[in-house]
């Protein structure tokens, strides 16, 4: 059975990805950071013990920084397929740490392509690039859109972006550019705006938090529900020759728009309870992003089932499970590597 790296196995795709990867069979390794606490909660449940020969999970200290440990893995692992998932993901921070940023998640991807290069290893790569890249282009945004990135995290990408497509060029890797636009689930980082809004309406209904705090509400981005956007990485690598695909809904929404959805939710006014703060503000915004993921459909047959009301809801349900309330209706059932799931217990 093929086996696969992950980097970034820790994150929101990560999870999802390696869920669905060992769901097909395969032998997962995942590139880990050393902390001085855990922070594997999001694969806790596909944890294997490292002693058991038939473990299908294997977990490597690492970093994106350190390019022998990288260069070592591949000897050791010579996985089938790579899947670049590691990066500084927080575009608002990376205006705070601009060079770290440009180190990780510009020069990480460089740092694996050279591993990969240099070890021999036949392997094929993904990597997670990012509808940020088109920054201010026109919107709907495809593959022929011009990139103009905004942000020193988008500029990152795109450095790595270019660099994939020299390796595939130059040296005749199957490397993949995923051009994903945002996509979203309860697993998504709790800084990032719609896990910052479901958590806060949550903690406002246990009566935990009085206000919520957001910068610019009227951005509007193409959000998507994450376990249907790591089956597109794997489509990716299954292809006969390698490409780049923009991945996404082509449905727009605005900050504001998830607010009223989220407390409409559970009935609460929004205005009530949001207040606007300068500090989650960037010095430069990216105002609008619009997906044509028209050619992923005719490519891979990918097209997304999970729409932005029922994305908000499977976000809210399981916020508000984790807060110890009740949700509003029944149980929800959504699409998860096309099978139907239960999200919430039945
Ligand atoms: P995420 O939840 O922020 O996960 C990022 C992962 O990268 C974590 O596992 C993190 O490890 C790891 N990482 C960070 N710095 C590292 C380093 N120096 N060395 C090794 N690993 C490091 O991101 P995500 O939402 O799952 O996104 C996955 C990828 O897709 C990212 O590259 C992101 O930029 C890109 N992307 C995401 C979206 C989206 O909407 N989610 C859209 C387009 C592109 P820790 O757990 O130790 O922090
Ligand atoms: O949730 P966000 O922080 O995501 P953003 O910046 O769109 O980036 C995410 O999606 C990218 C794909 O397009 C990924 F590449 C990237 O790794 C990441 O996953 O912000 C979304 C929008 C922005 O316009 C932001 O200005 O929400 C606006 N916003 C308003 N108030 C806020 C807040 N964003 C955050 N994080 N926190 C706020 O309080």
């Amino acid at each position: 059975m093929p086996t696969a790296i992950i980097t970034g196995i820790t994150g929101q795709d990560g999870s999802y990805l390696a869920e669905l990867l060992l769901a097909k069979g395969y032998t997962v390794h995942g590139l880990i950071r050393r902390a001085s606490t855990f922070h594997t909660e999001r694969i806790e449940h596909l944890y294997q013990d490292p002693h058991d020969p038939l473990a299908r999970i294997v977990l490597h200290y690492g970093d994106l920084s350190d390019s022998s440990q990288l260069t070592n893995l591949f000897y050791e692992v010579r996985p089938d397929e790579v899947y670049h998932l590691g990066a500084q993901s927080h575009v608002r921070v990376s205006f705070d740490m601009p060079d770290y940023t440009g180190d990780i998640t510009g020069l990480g991807a460089v740092r694996l392509l050279e591993a990969i290069r240099k070890s021999g290893v036949g392997c094929r790569i993904y990597q997670a690039s990012s509808s940020e890249m088109y920054g201010d282009a026109p919107a709907p945004q495809n593959e022929q859109s011009r990139f103009q990135p905004r942000s020193p995290y988008a500029a990152a990408k795109l450095y790595a972006y270019w660099m994939v497509r020299n390796y595939r060029e130059g040296y005749g890797l199957f490397a993949c550019n995923g051009i994903m636009f945002n996509h979203e689930s309860p697993r998504r980082g709790e800084t990032f705006v719609t896990r910052k809004i479901t958590r806060a309406v949550s903690a406002i209904l246990a009566g935990r938090q009085k206000t919520l705090f957001l910068g610019n509400l009227e951005a509007r981005r193409d959000w998507g529900f994450a376990p249907e956007y790591v089956e597109g990485m794997w489509l990716m690598l299954q292809q006969e020759a390698p490409c780049d695909l923009v991945f996404g809904t082509g449905e727009t929404h605005s900050v504001r728009e998830f607010v009223e959805e989220a407390f409409g939710y559970v009935n609460l006014d929004w205005r009530e309870y949001v207040a606007e703060d300068p500090r989650y503000l960037r010095p430069t915004e990216v105002p609008l992003l619009l997906a044509d993921p028209s050619e992923a459909k005719r490519r891979l047959g990918w097209e997304p089932g999970i729409t932005f009301r029922d994305l908000v809801r499977i976000m809210m349900d399981a916020d508000l499970e984790a807060a110890g309330l009740p949700a509003p209706g029944e149980g929800k059932r959504c699409l998860t590597d096309g099978r139907l799931a239960w999200l919430r217990k039945p």
